[in-house]
């Protein structure tokens, strides 16, 4: 058992951990591959940058023009000049990351000292500045506010000699938010790299690793402290801060902790099954589309995938798991009404799949498919992140229990501020 942790401030590193660039970069690569070679397909580009990310530029680019075969119109290091050319940031919305805001507005309502550590220059982020700002939903109006506004400190790239992984930026952070260096365990920090990881780790902090690189490079953030899908499962109370206070229990549903389940402290007291309602419901519209051929056959649960590509913008609002709401057919189907719909919108670690994939699953019986209709679905609720089991058998049982909570939370009533949806409601609309 290692010893009980007691931090009381928090500091954050910027891109990948509170604003997500990626989608950003991603268009960016599309619009300049596509005037590169015509032949190749939206599609097709956002896939090879999704298996590029998580790398230094250049060794992106580099296999970016591997996969998609672009070496006979352009090299790696021009294609990363266009990129960088194209990424001129002002003017854009860029979006913060799922459940950053949350966290932010609890720290800061709980009045724990913030610093942002980041290796952006102090122009680059006065730039990116200019734009990022995080959506914070009020108890009357919808506000926006700028990131910057939560930081008693702020601490850029361009102020230390050495970068991450080098603990420097850290120290400097600590002065700044006047924490001795011997009290550095009081100070939590929050990061999405490796490097950042170790530098943190390297400063003596506590350090919590929201991974933005791929699945399978997991074990590059062994030094971490905890390690979690998103910012939305952070349990701040494990290191001795303020508990959230918004997940809602639902207490006819036992809780009842996955094989594979890193037991903190927080998830051994608890007894009920939980879901945290969104900030913002977020709709969810396209054409079923043909999934992996799974859901029926192998698990008996099937479900009506949506096309990915089209609701990327929306989807990266949301952190990779498994959320309830509702759905409805828009075609032939309409007369079936509206349905309760639990759903995994990420990339099924049982299966390992190298996509996204979103995966309602509508909870009543249809005597047929209903593929190419169109389907709306209204995400209200987050239940958990996606896992891995050890059984097919395991998996099957925890999806079914996914449903006893959404089943649960709306028989009991849980969820409020449907009605500011009755629109969507309105199937006759
Ligand atoms: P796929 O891998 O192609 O998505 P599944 O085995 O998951 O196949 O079956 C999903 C299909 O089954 C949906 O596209 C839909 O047409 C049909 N379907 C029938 N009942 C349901 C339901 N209750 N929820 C979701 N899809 C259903
Ligand atoms: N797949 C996983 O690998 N891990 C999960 O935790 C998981 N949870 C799910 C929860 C729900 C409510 C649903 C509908 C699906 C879930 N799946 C999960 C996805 C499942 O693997 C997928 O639907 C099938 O593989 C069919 O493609
Ligand atoms: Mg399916």
């Amino acid at each position: 058992m290692s010893s009980p942790r007691e931090c009381s401030f928090a500091i954050f590193d910027l891109d990948g951990t509170l604003i997500n660039t990626e989608a950003i970069v991603d268009e960016a690569v599309v619009s300049i591959v596509k005037t590169m070679k015509k032949s190749i397909s939206e599609r097709e580009i956002f896939d090879a940058a999704e298996d590029c990310r998580g790398q230094r530029p250049l060794d992106a680019s580099t296999e970016l023009c591997e996969k998609l075969s672009l070496n006979e119109v352009v090299n790696p290091v021009e294609l990363l000049t266009k990129c960088s050319e194209k990424l001129q940031w002002d003017g854009i919305d860029i979006p913060d990351m799922p459940g950053a805001a949350r966290l932010l507005e609890f720290l800061k309502r709980k009045k724990v000292p913030m610093a942002l550590a980041t290796s952006t220059s102090a122009k680059e982020l006065e730039k990116k500045m200019k734009s990022a700002t995080v959506n914070v939903k009020s108890s009357d109006e919808s506000k926006k506010k700028n990131l910057l506004e939560y930081f008693d400190v702020i601490c850029c790239g361009d102020e230390v000699a050495r970068g991450k992984p080098d603990p420097e930026i850290f120290h400097l952070a600590m002065e700044r938010l006047g924490v001795k260096r011997e009290d550095a365990g009081k100070c939590l920090v929050f990061e999405d790299t490796p490097h950042g990881v170790s530098a943190a780790k390297a400063a003596g902090c506590c350090c919590v690793a929201v991974p933005s690189l791929r699945r399978e490079k997991f074990d590059m953030y062994k030094s971490a402290d905890r390690v979690y899908h998103s910012l939305m499962d952070v349990e701040l109370e494990d290191f001795g801060l303020p508990k959230f206070e918004d997940w809602r229990e639902v207490k006819t549903v036992e809780f009842v902790a996955e094989d594979g389940d890193v037991l903190s402290a927080s998830s051994r007291a608890r007894k009920y099954e939980r879901f945290l309602k969104l900030d913002q419901f977020l709709e969810l519209t396209g054409p079923v589309i043909r999934g992996f051929g799974r859901g029926s056959k192998m698990l008996g649960i099937p479900t009506a995938n949506l096309d990915v590509v089209p609701l990327k913008q929306q989807i990266d609002k949301l952190a990779p798991g498994i959320y309830f709401g509702f759905a409805k057919l828009l075609g032939e189907n309409k007369k079936t009404g509206i349905h309760r719909t639990v759903m995994s919108i990420g990339y099924n670690p049982f299966f390992n799949d190298k996509r996204k994939s979103i995966e309602p699953w509508l909870l009543r019986e249809f005597e047929e498919d209903f593929y190419d209709e169109t389907l709306s679905v209204l995400v209200v609720a987050y239940v958990r992140a996606e896992c891995n089991f050890t059984t097919v058998e395991n998996l099957i049982e925890r999806i079914r229990k996914d449903a006893k909570v959404c089943e649960e939370a709306l028989d009991l009533d849980l969820v409020d501020g449907l009605d500011e949806w009755s629109d969507w409601f309105d199937v006759n609309r």
